[in-house]
């Protein structure tokens, strides 16, 4: 076993405590961390598995001004949710810090000053936007102005969320603050950059040629097209009142740059934990440093903060970083500002008691090589059909028999037949399948392979059927159970990663120690006379409404981000008196209206004015049905100059109120008037 590492630093992605968290980050970063970190503990490995919230940098202060609080409320509100979120759905943390702690700010700024001692910064004065009025300089994402390639007037200054165009915020046009609404001017202003040009040639190394063919193709792929397209120096400060104050006479008001502070977090938080330990994980070359990120931090992971380790010299260097791709949800991008996301706290309150439902659903369905869509009919599904009627009911079974049977006691085993044989020995094969698996980050195979396990119980029982057997033969029956409970017993342990309380449950049945995975697949477990205790139900079934209820709720979300974003009509200039008397508004009667042929929108309208009929081509055929237009009063502008419309003179124009779905109401008088009685 000389070749297993020493040790092993698993890290999961810092999130920002800027929100709570939710189904994509637990899918992508914390689930196949835990599940791994829960597999290395079970096979008797020494890890230390790390994380704590990320609480600098501009994603923060953002917050803090949305909310209208400040920076360190932010931070505080959402550290305590993410924490608590995570330890309901039982991902096993050694640490979980923050990076406003006092020894991030001490572990992080001797790194900078490290770094700087040695010489591996360059200093650069480049001019930035500053608001005069706040006197401040402004983060990109602080400046908004019109895209050059859209004309999109609310374009931020490193990207248009119109048309995904990338900017800078000196391209801009009409650039405005958010701080004041004031326009910025170009100030100088001094940072310090990491030259990550000069890393080229080693990165090339050591990750083009040194991890072709054991990082997973997507992170392999983004680095080498980094690589490829020329790295540039990064600055590692920023102007910014809010994070770790760079450590360095004449740099007041600047920061380290959040991406240069969060991932030593990582270090400060092992530190923080393991005072006196937290070396070896960081710094002994027998150490695996594993870090689980979602991929869009791979350029970070990968290539930054290596180069900033390598820069420093005292740490070991990642060995792989497993990154997933993205979840979404009911076939849209999970998005925070969108509010369009299972959140891990709500789902905690609607389904209590059964995290590892959720567990099992997103590890099943991870996005481990491409995007995958959550979707609540998959999530009831996978819970009836996969752990409810495959993995529950074997279980139940093995132990509801033998409770009927049997008085609950591990009936003794006589001559075993080939059968029993073959499917002891077939057991046996799986926890070193499923850990093969695990350790090779393919957490979603792995998965499979336990309820294969599951299935394997189920068929050996369907094949000897002890139900019916008992009848004729009490002795078989009793073996056929003993072997069905030794692979219930298998399963505890290997299940134990994935799903943590029902591994637990199970346990807890069959009246054992949780084993490790050493134990597990071992195929004596249960003694003959071994009590079990009651027998429970692992899983519940999950029934439509149930689902239903969740769909509505984001339907509802749909529906609210539809009127949100529908713009409120901006009040136009002013008119005088003498302008308006001009309209000739009246009330009139709707008396025929038909669908003008060959168009979607139009409908022929006449209208009685009391004096005289007109004829109006109004555009509102998708909103009405001509029939139901018949006989009700509505408002019409009578002077509108004439137009043809169709080969049809349209002779005015009726009044609609434009609701912010779109949707169109008529314009009536509360009560019925004369025809032609005038709008004053
Ligand atoms: N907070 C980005 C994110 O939450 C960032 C990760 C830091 S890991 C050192 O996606
Ligand atoms: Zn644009």
């Amino acid at each position: 076993m000389s070749h297993l590492p020493k040790r092993y630093t698993v890290t999961a992605a810092l999130p920002y405590a800027n929100g709570p968290v939710h189904i994509g980050h637990l899918a992508g970063v914390y689930l196949p961390a835990d599940i791994y970190v829960r597999y290395l503990r079970s096979a008797g490995r020494d890890v230390k598995f790390i994380c704590g919230s990320d609480e600098h940098g501009v994603p923060i202060t953002i917050r803090a001004q949305k909310e209208g609080v400040t920076p360190q409320q932010v931070v505080d509100k959402y550290h305590a949710l993410i924490r608590d979120s995570f330890r309901d759905f039982n991902v096993s943390f050694d640490v979980y810090s923050r990076t406003s702690s006092p020894t991030h700010a001490e572990v992080s700024s001797s790194f900078f000053t490290k770094l700087n001692t040695a010489g591996q910064f360059i200093e650069q004065t480049t001019q930035q936007y500053f608001d005069e009025q706040a006197q401040q300089f402004l983060a990109d994402r602080y400046i908004v102005g019109t895209c050059p390639n859209c004309g999109n007037e609310n374009a931020y200054g490193d990207q248009c969320e119109r048309c995904g165009t990338s900017l800078s915020p000196t391209e801009l046009i009409n650039p405005r603050s958010m701080l004041s609404g004031a326009q910025p001017i170009l100030r100088d202003t001094k940072h310090w950059f990491l030259p990550l040009d000069q890393y080229e040639p080693w990165l090339r190394e050591w990750i083009i040629e040194g991890h072709k063919n054991d990082w997973k193709t997507n992170v392999y792929g983004q680095c080498k097209s980094w690589i490829d397209q020329g790295l540039h120096p990064r600055a590692v400060t920023r102007d910014l009142d809010w994070g770790v104050p760079v450590p360095l006479a004449g740099a007041e008001g600047k920061v380290l740059y959040v991406w240069f502070d969060a991932p030593i977090g990582y270090i400060s938080a092992t530190k923080e934990a393991f005072p006196e330990e937290w070396e070896l994980y960081w710094k002994d070359a027998g150490s695996k440093l594993v870090h689980f990120i979602g991929k869009d931090n791979i350029v970070f992971h990968c290539i930054i903060f290596p180069a900033m380790l390598k820069a420093h010299g005292e740490f070991i260097l990642p060995d792989n970083v497993p990154a997933n791709e993205f979840l979404n949800l009911e076939g849209d991008k999970i998005s925070t500002s969108r509010n369009w996301a299972v959140w891990l706290h709500e789902y905690m309150a609607d389904f209590p008691g059964q995290a590892d439902v959720l567990r099992y659903v997103l590890c099943a369905n991870a996005p481990e090589t491409k995007d995958n869509d959550f979707t609540w009919k998959d999530f009831q599904a996978r819970n009836n059909n996969e752990l409810v009627a495959t993995l529950g009911n074997f279980v139940n079974r093995a132990a509801v028999l033998t409770h009927k049977f049997f008085e609950g006691k591990v009936p003794a085993k006589s001559e075993l037949h080939d059968l029993d044989r073959v499917t002891l020995a077939q057991a046996s094969e799986f926890p070193a399948k499923i850990g093969e698996l695990i350790e090779n980050y393919r957490f979603r195979d792995a998965l499979a392979e336990v309820l294969n396990l599951a299935r394997l119980g189920n068929k050996y029982l369907a094949e000897t059927q002890p139900w019916h057997l008992i009848k004729t033969d009490a002795a078989r029956t009793g073996t056929v159970l003993h072997v069905a409970l030794q692979i219930a017993a298998a399963l505890a342990p290997v299940m134990e990663p994935f799903l943590p309380e029902s591994a637990q449950k199970l346990a807890t049945m069959l009246n054992l120690e949780l084993g490790n995975w050493a134990s597990a697949g071992r195929p004596n477990a249960l003694v003959a006379g071994h009590e079990l205790r009651e027998a429970t139900l692992l899983f519940a079934k999950i029934e439509d409404a149930t689902v239903e209820a969740q769909v509505q709720k984001l339907l509802d979300t749909k529906k609210e981000n539809q009127l949100a974003n529908t713009p409120v009509t901006p009040a136009k200039a002013d008119v005088s008196f003498d302008e308006f008397s001009q309209m000739d508004l009246r009330v009139g009667t709707i008396v025929a209206a038909e669908k003008v042929a060959k168009t979607k929108k139009l409908l022929k309208l006449t209208i009685d004015l009391g004096l005289e009929q007109r004829t109006i081509v109004s555009g509102i055929a998708e909103h009405f049905i001509p029939e139901a237009l018949i006989g009700q009063q509505v408002q019409v502008l009578l002077n509108l100059a004439p137009r043809e419309i169709k080969g049809i003179q349209s002779q005015g124009m009726v009044l609609m109120a434009e609701n912010a779905d779109g949707s169109l109401a008529l314009m009536q008088p509360s009560t019925p008037v004369r025809n032609g009685s005038g709008v004053v």
